[in-house]
């Protein structure tokens, strides 16, 4: 680049600097993280989640505090509209490791992680527009047989 473009160069940097940084945007966003584990006994150390109405985004860490394989005793993580739980858990159950024992592209998720086994840790982050305050919510294990214990309400709002 020649010498004479660098002043409108910098002018230009200096505006994205103020748009991206400043109060306003500030204020719209913000991340909220969660944490959840699950452990060889199938079973997750939380039974419900809650995000305040005013996070835009959220983080959800999953941990798997155990030590068996993901072929023997995976954990995902599953957020879905509650009425949804049952055929999310059953579409999810025939879809196998290789899917993270999700359907691909299933329209009823809200948000997943992949399927760990022992000794991992995985997150996801996503948007709350899909989210109504007040709604009902749940999430759940989509390995085989694993939604009758590993399941939890969430709350946002
Ligand atoms: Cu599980």
């Amino acid at each position: 680049m020649s010498l004479k473009q660098l002043p409108t160069l910098t002018t230009l940097a200096l505006l994205l600097a103020a748009l991206g940084s400043g109060p306003a945007a500030h204020a719209a966003d913000k991340l909220c993280k969660l944490s959840i584990s699950g452990n060889d006994l199938m079973q997750y150390d939380k039974k419900e989640l809650t995000a305040a109405g005013d996070c835009t985004q959220i983080e959800l860490t999953l941990t798997h505090t155990g030590k068996l394989p993901a072929a023997a005793m995976g954990h995902n993580w599953v957020l879905v509209k509650s009425a949804d739980a049952t055929a999310v858990a059953n579409a999810g159950a025939s879809a196998g490791l290789s899917n993270s024992y999700q359907q691909p592209g299933d329209p009823r998720v809200i948000a997943s992680t992949k399927t760990i086994g022992g000794g991992e840790s995985t997150s996801v982050t996503f948007s709350t527009s899909k989210l109504q305050k007040g709604g009902d919510y749940t999430y759940l294990c989509t390995f085989p047989g694993h939604n009758a214990l590993m399941k939890g309400t969430f709350h946002f709002g």
